[in-house]
């Protein structure tokens, strides 16, 4: 099923009691394939939402730049991460789909933003700590350092209620609360202050390859993840070689941080509760388990492949509908910026 674009305004939903829904904004970079990650910890969360919140979901091709990238690669990505989020049922009529770099504004305020950002606040970001590892200051990109600005940048310049997230991005939305706040203090109520929005269940999927890490779009190594694009034989695959915990029990707890993975994954891509899982398979072995994971896996995806392969040969089409996601978010980002240039003293 094609995602149809509206010809004409009149066939657009209109955003009428847009001042009584709460306002969403969440990115996601396009940085690699979507994986189930993405997918549980976000996109289905967005495509829930965006019946009853007012949603922006910018595709935050700037922050992909933070760690090494190719122009080519990364131009494709981008359209090929907005066929995907249409694909999981992101709906144009009713969310606000659109290119982070096709909006100037994010990056004027990015740089008026880090005049209220502390140097040692940026320095205690987890993310920044992870995604630099072992390199040196030498090796380690500012831009790395500053994406959190960046991204309280995309949050606050739309007045965002709500940031649904997954935990990895907590103390993100926490930092542009204090960058905001700061903002505020200084030249008055400007922006509006953010909640995160953490859904419980699958927060934070985790490596299919290594159960302390999050499953990753850039991890090195595909085992790690589950594609959205992975043909059924391949996540079976990648299913049954998951690394499992010492013993022989399928049950989620804490000292079984690879079978809970597991069972979240099952129980979410099921809609099965994980203490129904449990005793279905009291007793099974591991195999039988990941051959009916796999299989579960692949049957919830196969729809979403089917309307990828469709969108993905209709680049006129995703071009018009991130084309008209543009004009929508500046509606609300021009405006802002002139408060905010007004208030810094910088428009003359
Ligand atoms: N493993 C995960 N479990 C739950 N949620 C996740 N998210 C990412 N990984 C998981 C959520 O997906 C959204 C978009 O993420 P992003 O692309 O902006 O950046 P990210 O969090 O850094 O995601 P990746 O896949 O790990 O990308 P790379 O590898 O490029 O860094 C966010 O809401 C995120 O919480």
């Amino acid at each position: 099923m094609a995602t149809q674009v509206p010809e004409t305004e009149a066939q657009l939903k209109p955003m009428t009691d847009a001042a009584k829904r709460k306002r969403i904004l969440s990115g996601i970079q396009p940085s690699g394939d979507l994986t189930l990650g993405n997918y549980l910890g976000a996109i289905r969360n967005w495509v829930i939402q965006q019946d009853e919140c007012e949603s922006f979901h910018p595709i935050v091709n700037l922050h992909a730049m933070s760690g090494s990238f190719d122009p080519e690669a990364l131009r494709r990505r981008t359209l090929e991460l907005a066929a995907g989020l249409l694909a999981c049922g992101i709906d144009p009529e009713k969310a606000v789909l659109f290119v982070q770099s096709q909006i100037p504004e994010h990056t004027e305020l990015t740089w008026i933003l880090c005049t209220q950002t502390m140097y040692g606040e940026l320095g205690r970001m987890i993310q920044f700590k992870e995604k630099r590892g072992t390199a040196s200051d030498a090796k380690t990109s500012a831009a790395l350092f500053f994406y959190p600005v960046l991204q309280g940048a995309d949050i606050l310049i739309y007045d965002a209620d709500l940031v649904p997230v997954g935990e990895d991005q907590r103390q993100h939305i926490e930092l542009t609360r204090d960058i905001g706040n700061r903002f505020n203090t200084t030249f008055g109520e400007t922006f509006k202050l953010p909640e995160a929005d953490i859904k419980t269940d699958g927060a934070r999927i985790m490596g299919l390859d290594d159960p302390a890490k999050k499953m990753s779009k850039s991890a090195a190594s595909p085992a790690n993840y589950i594609a959205l694009t992975d043909e059924p034989d391949v996540i079976r695959k990648k299913i049954n070689r998951a690394v499992t915990d010492s013993g022989s029990e399928i049950v989620a707890r804490q000292d079984k941080p690879a079978l809970t993975n597991l069972l979240t994954i099952f129980s979410l891509m099921t809609d099965t509760p994980v203490a129904d899982l449990e005793a279905r398979y009291e007793g099974a072995g591991y195999g039988q388990f990941k051959r009916d994971l796999g299989d579960a896996v692949a049957d919830h995806l196969a729809p979403i492949q089917a309307r990828l392969k469709e969108l993905t040969s209709e680049r006129a089409q995703l071009e018009s509908i991130l084309h008209r996601g543009t004009e929508r978010a500046r509606e609300v980002t021009v405006p802002k910026m002139e408060r905010v240039r007004e208030v810094t003293g910088l428009s003359l």
